[in-house]
């Protein structure tokens, strides 16, 4: 007889525990996800960097109004990759620029001692490479097949 009566008194703290745990269910499974999502954006960017300069084959140096190719002789401003190469920038300067390349949907911002590299997988004649933060500063690059 007292189980049958007090059944009745369980039944709204049973309801409220497996409210309580389908909550916290989701709670988990939103969490999860998140983590994940966090984790998925990390290995992007982590893939982003995993080249060294080692692997890169044209070097261009950044500075303060100017990108210069590096073991090469030309000119300052112009930079000549080929189609399949990496190119390799670093700021040498004092101060942030970035590297611009329009055509290769290219745009980073580069703090004093910063870096990037860009794959050109395409051929272009005598492109924009810019510094989009400074009206002068800007190159021209053409990647041959
Ligand atoms: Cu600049």
């Amino acid at each position: 007889m007292s189980e049958e009566q007090s059944f009745p008194g369980l039944r709204f703290p049973i309801a409220m525990l497996a409210v309580a745990g389908v909550l916290a269910a989701t709670l988990t499974v939103q969490t999860v996800f998140l983590i994940d999502s966090g984790e998925f954006l990390a290995e992007t960017a982590a893939e982003e960097t995993d080249l060294s300069p080692e692997d890169a084959d044209v070097h261009v140096a950044v500075g303060d109004g100017y990108f210069i190719q590096d073991d090469s002789d030309l000119p300052d401003d112009v930079v000549e990759a080929e189609v399949g190469d990496v190119i390799y920038f670093y700021n040498e300067g004092d101060i942030r620029h970035t590297a611009t390349v329009p055509e290769f949907g290219f745009d980073r911002e580069l703090d004093p001692g910063e870096e990037a590299f860009l794959e050109v997988d395409e051929p272009a004649e005598e492109t924009v490479l810019d510094c989009t933060l400074h009206a002068h500063h800007e190159a021209v690059l053409t990647v041959r097949e």
